[in-house]
This record gives C-alpha cells, sequence and structure tokens, in this order.
C-alpha cells in the first residue's frame, strides 16, 4: 500500500546570511517518516508559488512547523513592536487560509510551536510577544547556550483537559514536555479549544472546533527524538492514523 504524502512547512534560511534558501529541520522529517510511516516533503514558505488548492488537492497532510519568525501581529490587528521579532509574511500568506482550507476539507493537519499560533490566528486568535514578561508565567523559552540536547530537553508537564482529544490520543491527563517557545496564545481563536495547559496556565495543546479530521496543534517541539519520546510517539502515531483515514 502507498504511504500518504505529508507536507512539511518549511522556513527561510540564508547561506553565508544572504543567499536565501528554503528547509526543514529534519527532526520534522524523520518524525513523519519513522513515526507518522509517511512520505515528508518540505513545501517552501513561498506563498507564490503554489496555489493553496494544488496543494491541498496532492497532499495528504501538512504539518505546520516551527521557526524563528513569528506571525506578524497585523494577522490579528496589533501593532508591530521590538518584542515581536522577526517575520515572514510569505509563510502568513500561505499557512493561515491553508489550516483553514485543510480543516474545512477535512485534510489531516498538525501543528508545531509556530504552528500552534499560526492555528490560533488562523481562527481569529492573538498572541503574546513574549510570555515570560507576564505576571505568575515561567520562562518556556529554551537555554541560549545548551547543546541541542539540553535545549529540546523535558522542561514541564502539560496538563490534559478531562474528555478531550488530547486525552484520547495521550491516553493520560498528564505528559511532559520540552519548551522552545517565547510567544504564546492570548486570546483563543473563535475555532480553538484550548485542550492543554502548562502549569502556569500557558496554553499548550488545541484543537479545532468540529474539525472532522485530526486538525492538533502543540506549543512545545514533539519531533525532536519522537521514535523514542512516549509522547511524540503517540501524537506521530495518531496522526500516521489520521492521514490513512483512521483518526
Ligand atoms: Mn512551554
Amino acid at each position: 500500500m502507498k504511504r500518504p504524502i505529508v507536507g512539511i512547512i518549511g522556513n527561510a534560511y540564508y547561506i553565508d546570511g544572504d543567499y536565501p534558501v528554503q528547509a526543514s529541520g529534519v527532526s520534522n522529517i524523520e518524525a513523519i517518516s519513522a513515526v507518522s510511516n509517511a512520505i515528508p516533503v518540505v513545501i517552501p514558505s513561498l506563498h507564490k508559488v503554489s496555489e493553496i488548492h494544488e496543494l491541498v488537492d496532492r497532499l495528504d497532510g501538512f504539518v505546520f512547523t516551527g521557526g524563528r519568525p513569528n506571525v506578524h501581529p497585523e494577522e490579528y490587528g496589533e501593532e508591530e513592536t521590538e518584542a515581536h521579532g522577526t517575520f515572514d509574511r510569505s509563510r502568513d500568506a500561505l499557512v493561515l487560509p491553508l489550516i483553514r482550507e485543510c480543516v474545512e476539507l477535512a485534510v489531516p493537519v498538525l501543528g508545531i510551536c509556530r504552528g500552534f499560533q499560526e492555528f490560533n490566528v488562523a481562527y481569529g486568535g492573538s498572541l503574546y510577544p513574549e510570555i515570560r514578561d507576564l505576571p505568575g508565567r515561567m520562562n518556556h523559552r529554551m537555554p541560549p547556550d545548551g547543546t541541542q540536547d539540553e535545549k529540546f530537553a523535558h522542561r514541564h508537564d502539560v496538563i490534559i483537559e478531562a474528555g478531550s482529544i488530547f486525552e484520547r490520543v495521550f491516553d493520560s491527563n498528564v505528559v511532559l514536555t520540552n519548551s522552545l517557545h517565547g510567544q504564546g496564545i492570548k486570546a483563543a481563536g473563535a475555532r480553538i479549544i484550548v485542550e492543554g495547559h502548562a502549569p502556569d496556565g500557558t496554553p499548550e495543546a488545541l484543537s479545532v472546533k468540529d474539525a472532522k479530521n485530526f486538525a492538533l496543534a502543540v506549543q512545545w517541539h514533539p519531533e525532536w527524538q519522537a521514535d523514542q519520546d512516549p509522547v511524540s510517539n503517540q501524537l506521530f502515531t495518531a496522526f500516521g492514523k489520521a492521514l490513512r483515514g483512521g483518526f
């Protein structure tokens, strides 16, 4: 039986500081291949090179990956400030309508970190540029000088709502995750259901209300060593089932 094909939304990177390429972290690619048992294809974050309906028609699912640039605050009606960091307006233009189109057509979608924030903005939600500045919140960013293993190490629990889709995926009400994000959800979008929180209240897992297929996103990075981490394994396995119509 043919394996499903999954579009992994890439990011712009610059070789030698100024030669632009499009890339995805290998961990995303390996997680989709090894755990979801699907063929990974990196989709450039260049909204002018492919029509959304072409992508949705030809691919079996999409992963909205993490990335250094943040969703531009204009996409949720706020002014740009220094704290919002860098942007990729082309990726914004591609992914926000792509998420909505996939959900409408029951194409499975998984959001990771920036992808989680994109799901929220796609449905009218807003973001905090720097959650560690909010009272009572922990710093969810990675240690700046650590090794990759230290950056992606488990950092906090995520408490999963009873009766939620994530509870079914993990068969548990608490999972241990990494944390490499500065931004977080401020107001949840109209169809966004927050199904998991960090102990400080920061939203960490969401589903899209009334989606007819897998439409889940997490604020952490489950793709890191996904074949070894039990929680990541459950998430990418469930996504693989959804690609085969079994979610
Ligand atoms: Mn976190």
